[in-house]
């Protein structure tokens, strides 16, 4: 398909090491896409679904053992364990490529190896950056055909003599949980993974790529791999303005991308936009601000809880066109169900395992009761979704005005507050954190620190992170104002404060006021807080400008609490950490004080 000598010289290579019966080039044509779906479904890796119900859709189910992303089998393998950091696992270049050699070799005799070229971003921009995928697995294939442009037109863009491509590995080999790997080598633009079927860990375009080694490619080339959604606020008179906003798992972040607006702000003609929910790329545009694009051409959403009033969007997206993992098979219907989807469970239907599932046993605080894997997902390409914005294959992306980072803390973070400058933002940015929910195994309430979301994913030492953000900041002559928020503030009894969802968008629109310099706030030690009556709470029942005050409040011996904590973060992630951040969390300290 191409005459690449680096691309065919590297599929040389790495079938003689894997030994596949035949090699097999993804041109991304229908006619070939839907080969490979009959191939998949007469071995039993897809299901068909329901074609009245659910044209197009597949289910799958992954290994019982294979259901996640495997962090602490998550590599950087750079020459110097000092650059990877103490956050990352490290692994030397020479000892990975040996040890995870043996587990490739011959891991693809009796199968198939497809090449994927891949593209994220717009094929041909110049925010783009190619992949190639070595694959054994057609699961793999058709969701890579979702999730990135891919296809001959891709390798065509590449050219004969650019070797600037990441090389992607990946077999299933024999799924051994002890043996399986992802690894990264981000000076070599490689990246490795062995004995896994489940997407985080194979979508190599994904967390390797767009994050894990685009980090590392943005801090030497200066930009940014973030895991951000982008979303655009339009207002009546059709102003558009974009967000880009970073959250820990469990956050609601799919939730935002697809913000509604509620009743009172739509009927005004208010509208929202999903550029992304997952990963940004942002770099400086000519006319100094900060641009960004969506890498990603689908989304690999988690199914449980998406519902009709949760995301309406989400859900609409997934009625078609939709690869389905670890959901239930409703087999009366050939449909799927997941926990929270509504309140009418299938009687008829097998859980994510295979096996009959009696709905009747179903008990929320028990997970060995559900039906659907917590982690099962939906596979959809993002032009599907109703709230898809118009710049989406804008090969330029589109300015941000504020960057929000946000957690889940039940008490300490107020509602939003805006950062006072860039190096504050970082600092926001740098200790942000969510405590455990019920929902996670272990002890509730434990605080997790997540810097910009980024802890499994930044492709290098975590302070030199730092000081990249620190040093972007320099280089934006417009740079967007950054916020922190949190939807999850609860009351004495444990119920949260704030309503959440379409609702959010009321704090969106403070915050978009703030980069208009279009209202006051109050300064306080963290940083300026909305005056309550600034949050508009018009048609919002049950909701007072006394609820905006407590939700608002800064308590100081929780904040002096945290700053204790972020001290003892700061030095986990070790000497790289730069002097500005300590400097921040001094003056924190003696505001607070
Ligand atoms: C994801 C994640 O799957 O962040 O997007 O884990
Ligand atoms: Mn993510």
């Amino acid at each position: 398909m191409t005459d690449n000598k680096y691309v065919n010289e590297w599929i040389r290579e790495s079938a003689e090491l894997t030994c596949p019966n035949e090699i097999v080039w993804i041109d991304g044509s229908a006619e070939q896409t839907e080969l490979l779906r009959r191939q998949a479904m007469s071995t039993g890796e897809i299901f068909k679904l329901n074609e009245e119900l659910l044209p197009n859709c597949y289910l799958h189910r992954t290994a019982i053992n294979d259901v996640a992303r495997v962090e602490d089998r998550t590599y950087i393998c750079t020459t110097k364990k000092e650059d990877t950091g103490n956050i990352n696992n490290w692994m030397a270049p020479d000892e990975c490529y040996a040890k995870l050699g043996k587990l490739f070799r011959g891991s693809m005799k009796g199968h198939t190896m497809y090449v994927i070229p891949y593209s994220m971003g717009v094929v041909g921009s110049e925010f783009a950056k190619i992949g190639i995928e070595l694959t054994d697995s057609i699961y793999v294939v058709l969701n890579m055909l979702i999730m990135t442009r891919a296809g001959k037109e891709v390798i065509d863009a590449l050219g004969i003599d650019d070797n600037g491509f990441v090389k992607g590995l990946h077999a299933r080999a024999n799924l051994e949980l002890e043996n399986r790997y992802i690894c990264h080598f981000p000076e070599d633009n490689t990246i490795w993974s062995v004995n896994s079927g489940y997407g985080g860990n194979v979508l190599l375009g994904k967390k390797c790529f767009a994050l894990r080694i685009a980090s590392y490619l943005g801090r030497k080339e200066g930009w940014m791999a973030e895991h951000m959604l982008i979303l655009g606020i339009e207002t009546p008179d059709g102003d558009i303005k974009y967000i880009a906003a970073a959250f820990p798992s469990a956050c609601g972040k799919t939730n935002l991308a697809m913000l509604i607006p509620p009743k009172v702000f739509a009927e005004k003609g208010y509208k929202a936009w999903c550029v992304g929910d997952d990963i940004a790329w942002l770099r400086v545009g000519k006319d100094g601000r900060l641009w960004a694009v969506n890498p990603e051409f689908g989304f690999f959403g988690v199914a449980p809880g998406t519902n009709e009033s949760s995301n309406p969007n989400a859900l609409a997206t997934t009625r078609r066109d939709t690869i389905f993992t670890n959901v239930v098979h409703d087999f009366e219907n050939n449909t799927v169900w997941w926990e929270g989807l509504d309140n009418n469970p299938p009687e008829h239907a097998m859980d994510w395992t295979g096996k009959k599932w009696n709905r009747t046993r179903y008990n929320k605080k028990d997970t060995s009761t559900y039906g659907a894997h917590p982690n099962s997902r939906f596979t959809v390409m993002a032009t599907n979704c109703p709230c898809i914005s118009s710049e989406f294959n804008n090969p330029e992306g589109v300015p941000i005005s504020a960057i929000v980072f946000g957690g889940r803390r039940a008490k300490t973070a107020p509602l939003v507050y805006q950062s006072t400058d860039w190096l504050n933002g970082v600092f926001v940015g740098s200790i942000m954190a969510s405590e455990t929910t019920a929902a996670q195994a272990g002890a509730v309430g434990v605080v997790r620190r997540d810097p910009m979301a980024m802890l499994p994913f930044t492709g290098y030492d975590m302070g030199d992170y730092f000081t990249h953000w620190i040093n972007m900041g320099k280089k934006i002559k417009n740079p967007p104002k950054i916020f922190n928020v949190n939807w999850f503030r609860t009351d004495d009894e444990g119920n949260f404060i704030w309503p959440g969802f379409g609702e959010n968008l009321r704090v969106l629109l403070w915050i978009l006021a703030r980069c208009d310099d279009k209202v006051d706030a109050v300064s306080t030690a963290i940083g300026y807080v909305p005056i309550a009556e600034d949050i508009n709470i018009r048609g919002l029942d049950g909701i007072t400008v006394d609820t905006i005050r407590e939700l608002l409040h800064v308590d100081r011996d929780l904040w002096l609490a945290d700053a204790a904590d972020i001290e003892k973060f700061y030095a986990k992630i070790g000497d790289r950490v730069p002097r500005e951040l300590y400097d921040e969390l001094t003056a924190l300290k003696s505001r607070l004080n």
